[in-house]
């Protein structure tokens, strides 16, 4: 029987565990990556570990969210990003170089190997055959530290691509169609597989929206083959050498297959607030948008902005419309402007930005009080712009660009200043600006680098060992689909405090219930009741960090998001599930829930929650590998690995 790419670069990286779907098993890691806001608390982790160099082939720091600078914290935070990296033997890639996902796909990632990211949209390189995977700080500091990374044996689904877009239609349009089909809850424990006729009519960067935006769907990780697109785009980056072949055997097998054929796909667009609210762009042409943001890790290649740039052409932006473009690196910078499609975009009335994730996050360019932003990036969540009223619609490019012009969301199709037949035929530039200067090599010698430590640097807290009995109030019930950034607000005034826990504590919740922290810390901390998929979106530690901190000792949740539940197992968090999820209903936020014999329990991975305010009990359990049941009963990651050392 034939293999996929998935089960043969697993398998070539194969630590431990039986290749079976539902299993635990490791992997080899051989490139890491971190960016500045998970980046602090991975190499404190890492530091606190206490080996003197990274053990990967690669490990790569990028500084690309925190650069707005408002206050000393972020540089503060570069400053010790730049000085660890450069102890630790681990390439820094400077503020100004880029968002991580586009600057790793341009010059680090190579099919068939393996990369772990503290940042869950990682899956990015996997567009070029290989495994990428996002994951909490704390896992990626133990891949830096050699040991292989714990995972669950993902299904593999077979995307099948036939046929071409039609003009006016992008890659973004095939991901969104996936994710109205998948939605942002099917997607935990599997692998996405691209196959089929269609792969070969996409570029790199456009394999890269959609292996991007497959993070939304909550997969593992989406991967495509690594073909002559894939070549030609390396060549392109004078990486030909890393190139090797990766294709599926013809008679691969597969546990799922789903089939899209590309000409039947529209122009589509994700309303607010969820990235799988997707409908037809024509469907909501009546909406007036007050910003349009073109830029974000999803799409933000030069293609990307050719294309924006040719519709914008002579063009003048929407009079009640403020459009902000950010180029995702310095090569895309560099070659747009030397291009002329700068000159373009700033005539039209863009407002450029600097290479960075920046409106994406919420850092700068918050819209208006209850105004409409369309915007090209992944993620649309309640309150993540920056303008808890806003509403945030999700497009490609093209539908950026015209809708920028226009005023309301605008099908490019239905506009007829442009001309889409040639818009269409817009390809990525072989002329590719090749310079590194701006990723810091490291040295072999580190023992002389001094890490500079700001005041913003506080220590890692660490949890103590876990208690014998958990007896406290549920603090907050939420609903289902509940995300990192609803935990753990991030955004241009809290992103800042993210390597100061005590400081940034006080805001986990503060969208939801701004009374939270404070009530955490009175009641000593607390647990959590949740619906479905808790913990989706992002890979921020942070949101089960904070919580760590502030002393709550579980989530009683229907499901949780892969990366989420990972983070709470690392910082001695329970993530327990209703066996019977309509318990959930029978709970009230104050009841006090009492679990006896907590360590007993866990190495069950079987828990009785008594209620005691309303005098019932209900079951509930843990998915634990044997691994995580030790880590939990050590009171979280760190703590069991200074135990094993
Ligand atoms: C995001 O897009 O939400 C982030 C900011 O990149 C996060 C990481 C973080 O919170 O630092 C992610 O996707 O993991
Ligand atoms: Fe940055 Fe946004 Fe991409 Fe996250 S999704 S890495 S914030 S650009």
């Amino acid at each position: 029987m034939g293999e996929n790419i998935t089960r043969k670069i697993l398998k070539s990286h194969l630590v431990e565990g039986k290749m079976i779907a539902g299993e635990e098993i490791s992997i080899k890691i051989d490139q890491t990556l971190t960016q500045d806001a998970t980046g602090t608390m991975a190499y404190l982790s890492f530091e606190a570990l206490g080996i003197p160099r990274v053990r990967t082939e690669v490990s790569v720091s990028y500084i690309d969210h925190n650069t707005l600078q408002a206050g000393f914290e972020n540089a503060d935070d570069h400053a010790f990003l730049q000085t660890i990296a450069a102890k630790y033997g681990i390439y820094c890639s400077k503020p100004g170089n880029g968002i991580c996902h586009q600057v790793h796909s341009e010059r680090f990632a190579r099919p068939g190997k393996t990369l772990l990211g503290s940042d869950s949209h990682t899956p990015t390189s996997s567009a070029l055959g290989m495994i990428a995977i996002g994951a909490g700080g704390m896992s990626v500091a133990m891949a830096m530290a050699g040991q292989p990374f714990p995972l669950v044996m993902p299904r593999v689904i077979n995307v099948k691509l036939t046929g071409k877009l039609r003009t006016g239609v992008a890659a973004k349009d095939i991901i969104l169609e996936l994710l109205r089909r998948m939605t942002v809850k099917n997607g935990v424990g599997k692998v996405i597989e691209y196959s089929g006729s269609g792969v070969e009519t996409l570029s790199v960067p456009e394999r890269c929206t959609i292996t991007n935006m497959g993070a939304e769907l909550g997969v593992t990780t989406s991967v495509f083959p690594s073909d002559r697109v894939t070549y030609e785009f390396m060549k392109d980056q004078k990486r030909e050498a890393d190139w090797i072949e990766l294709k599926a055997d013809s008679d691969a097998e597969y546990d799922e297959l789903i089939e899209i054929n590309l000409d039947e796909i529209e122009p589509l667009v994700a309303k607010p607030h969820m990235p799988d609210k997707v409908v037809k762009v024509r469907d909501v042409s009546d909406v007036k948008v007050s910003q349009v943001f073109i830029g974000s890790c999803t799409n933000s290649s030069y293609s990307d902005l050719a294309k924006a740039a040719t519709i914008l052409d002579g063009k003048c932006v929407n009079p009640n419309v403020s459009l902000c473009i950010a180029p995702g690196s310095k090569q895309v910078f560099e070659m747009i402007a030397r291009d002329g499609i700068l000159q373009k975009l700033i005539s039209a009335g863009a407002r450029i930005l600097e290479s960075a994730c920046g409106p994406c996050v919420g850092v700068g360019q918050a819209p208006q009080s209850g105004g409409v932003s369309l915007r090209t990036n992944n993620r649309n969540f309640i309150g993540r712009s920056g303008t808890k009223d806003a509403k945030v619609y999700l497009a490609s490019p093209e539908v950026a660009a015209v809708s920028a012009i226009t005023g309301v969301i605008t099908d490019p199709r239905d506009y007829d200043g442009i001309d889409l037949e040639t818009i269409s035929k817009i390809k990525d530039t072989k002329e590719r600006i090749i310079d590194d200067r701006m990723i810091i090599a490291p040295k072999d010698k580190t023992d002389d680098v001094v890490v500079r430590r700001g005041p913003n640097i506080k220590p890692l807290p660490l949890r103590g060992d876990l208690e014998e009995e958990i007896n406290t109030a549920v603090l907050l019930k939420v609903g289902d689909d509940i995300t990192t950034d609803d935990i753990m607000p991030a955004g241009a005034k809290i992103l800042p405090l993210r390597s100061n826990v005590p400081a940034i504590s006080q805001y986990v919740f503060n969208g939801i219930d701004p009374t939270f922290s404070k009530r955490a810390k009175e009641n000593n901390g607390g647990i959590i009741v949740a619906a479905e998929n808790y913990g989706q979106g992002s890979s921020r530690e942070h949101a089960a960090l904070a919580p760590m901190y502030l002393g709550v000792k579980a989530i009683l949740a229907k499901s949780f998001a892969r990366i989420h539940h990972d983070n709470l197992i690392n910082y001695g968090i329970l993530p327990l599930r209703f066996k019977d999820k309509a318990d959930y209903d029978k709970i009230n936020q104050g009841d006090v829930l009492v679990v006896k014999n907590v360590r007993e329990q866990v190495s069950k991975g079987e828990f009785i929650v008594i209620d005691k305010t309303q005098g019932f009990e209900l079951k509930a359990f843990v998915i634990f590998s044997d691994r995580q049941k030790e880590v939990m009963i050590s009171g979280g990651q760190l703590n069991y690995v200074k135990k094993m050392i």
